[in-house]
């Protein structure tokens, strides 16, 4: 008997009516189970797309004498497992799981899976674009919006080589089942640490991902995405030392692999399929900025089983510009460059846009940052701020804390003030670089709100002033 025919026989309970919620509760209703779908919120999410599918649902509080009645309950990621009600139900040894965990016992399709603290978003799409445009057909899904129990309901799913999953800590924290046919930390910094008793904690639910891979691709600049156990095949990239199989080469400008480098560590396996890399010009490459040389080494590494000739996918790596509100260049005004780097939700994000932007500018750096820095430790900006930037303005719930480690910082009292005071001080050759390093949730809706509004008032300057395009 199938996993899945054996759920026909039991009580499944779904926490949270969200994206991941329903699509759990479409899945398995489709499958003849038996669900239940609580959300504790009141505006009742998805009410009318549920009792379309045919579930229960209750918008009540999770209440562990009802939840006990459950053979198995799969908890949407937003939810922590600390939740008063998920400790007593599992200490009754009730089987709680994540979506992915549930994705990953049924599922029998080889998968690519990707977390780190940035990145994600990024790389999982370069993976599935590299993939798709190669003729091997890819489902993009997980965190970046597309639930993977969604993936795998579509008519299509039958049709898919490989999934290609951007996995947050949320969600790995209870996967135990997925065997990656290849799998990235790609680099870790703060976040969620609201979430998390420590920094330990998130580290230690990132690396869920390394078990049972059979290829872990490790970040050798960043010691904390190491894997704990180098039993399976493992590939390293770094743009600081070129003892790396994937390094750049800062004189030349260039990417490469060394497939030599696997000689000395015994635990380094090249897959074949990497040997056939060659070098790859920073001409060659559609992104800027040196983590994004990381992200391409990055995807090429997670790909490598796929043997695919390296000349199909130097134009496609060529080709690939990016996601929106990732240091996205909005546009130049009198020479002074407009990024929107929204999705920069935490420190290491904007440490990252700082150091790939910096560099680039002829002028000034002007930094906008600010929102709900979800209790991360701040003083890495610090030091960068004093290296590269020449002026911050700050605003929203956590201005003060920024201002903490940031000290000549200029309070603001919203985004609307700070493109304002940028604009009055930047000039030609200048770049105003929003960046926040905190989630937006404190004003807007979501990161790409508070980037389109962003997007917005700079256009509004603009009704006034010569722009284009153009480039930093
Ligand atoms: N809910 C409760 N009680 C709670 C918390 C939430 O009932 O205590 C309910 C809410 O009312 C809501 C539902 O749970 O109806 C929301 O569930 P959710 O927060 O898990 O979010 P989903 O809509 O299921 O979306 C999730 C991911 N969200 C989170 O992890 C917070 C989405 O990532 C992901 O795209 C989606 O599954 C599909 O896989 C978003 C995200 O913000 C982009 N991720 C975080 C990040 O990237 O930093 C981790
Ligand atoms: P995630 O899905 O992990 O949030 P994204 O690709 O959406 O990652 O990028 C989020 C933010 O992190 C953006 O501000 C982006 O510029 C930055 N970023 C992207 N790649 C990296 C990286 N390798 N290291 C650090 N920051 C990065």
């Amino acid at each position: 008997m199938s996993y899945l025919t054996g759920l026909q026989q039991q009580h499944i309970s779904i926490l949270g009516a969200g994206i991941s919620g329903l699509a759990a509760a479409r899945y398995l209703k489709a499958h003849d189970c038996h669900v239940t779908v609580y959300d504790d919120r009141a505006h009742q999410p998805n009410l009318e797309a549920l009792q379309k599918l045919g579930v229960t649902v209750c918008y009540q509080e999770f209440d562990a004498c009802l939840l006990q009645q459950s053979d198995l309950i799969v908890v949407s990621p937003g939810i922590a497992l600390s939740h008063p009600a998920l400790s007593e139900v599992r200490a009754r040894g009730i089987d709680v799981i994540g979506d992915v965990e549930l994705f990953a016992r049924i599922n029998s399709k080889p998968v690519i899976a990707i977390t780190g603290s940035n990145g994600k978003s990024t790389v999982t799409q370069l993976v599935g674009e590299l993939l798709n445009q190669s003729g091997i057909s890819a489902c993009v899904a997980g965190n970046i919006g597309l639930a993977v129990l969604g993936g795998l309901f579509q008519d299509s799913h039958e049709n898919y080589d490989v999934f290609v999953l951007e996995l947050s800590s949320f969600q790995l924290e209870t996967l135990e089942s997925l065997r990656p046919l290849s799998a990235t930390v790609l680099n870790i910094s703060e976040d969620h640490m609201d979430r998390y008793n420590s920094y330990k904690d998130y580290i230690q639910a990132k690396h869920h991902i390394y078990r049972n891979a059979a290829l872990c691709v490790y970040n050798s600049d960043d010691q904390y995405t190491y894997p704990e156990v180098k039993t399976a095949a493992c590939i390293d990239f770094s743009v600081k030392s070129n003892r790396s199989a994937f390094f750049f080469n800062h004189a030349t400008q260039e990417i490469c692999f060394d497939s030599k480098l696997y000689g000395g560590d015994s635990n380094l396996i090249s897959p074949t399929g990497a040997q056939h890399f060659n070098t790859l010009s920073m001409r060659d490459i559609g992104i800027t900025g040196l983590h994004n040389i990381s992200n391409i080494m990055a995807a090429l590494a997670l790909i490598s089983p796929f043997n695919i000739d390296f000349a199909t996918l130097k134009p496609l790596i060529n080709q690939f510009k990016g996601l929106p509100h990732r240091c996205e260049l909005i546009g130049t005004q009198d020479g002074i460059a407009w990024i929107n780097d929204s999705k920069a939700t935490n420190v290491g994000a904007t440490v990252a846009a700082i150091e790939g932007v910096a560099p680039l500018c002829k002028g000034k750096v002007i930094l906008i940052a600010g929102g709900d820095s979800k209790a991360a430790d701040l003083s890495p900006l610090s030091a960068i701020v004093a290296q590269y930037v020449s002026t911050v303005f700050v605003y929203g719930k956590d201005a003060d804390l920024l201002m903490q480690v940031i000290p000549n910082a200029e309070p603001v009292k919203s985004l609307n003030d700070a493109v304002t005071s940028a604009q009055q001080l930047a000039s030609e050759g200048d770049v105003v670089l929003l960046s926040p390093a905190c989630a937006s949730l404190d004003m807007y809706k979501n990161f790409e709100a508070r980037g389109e509004h962003f997007v917005q008032l700079v256009n509004d300057l603009s009704t006034n002033k010569s722009s284009s395009g153009g480039s930093i």
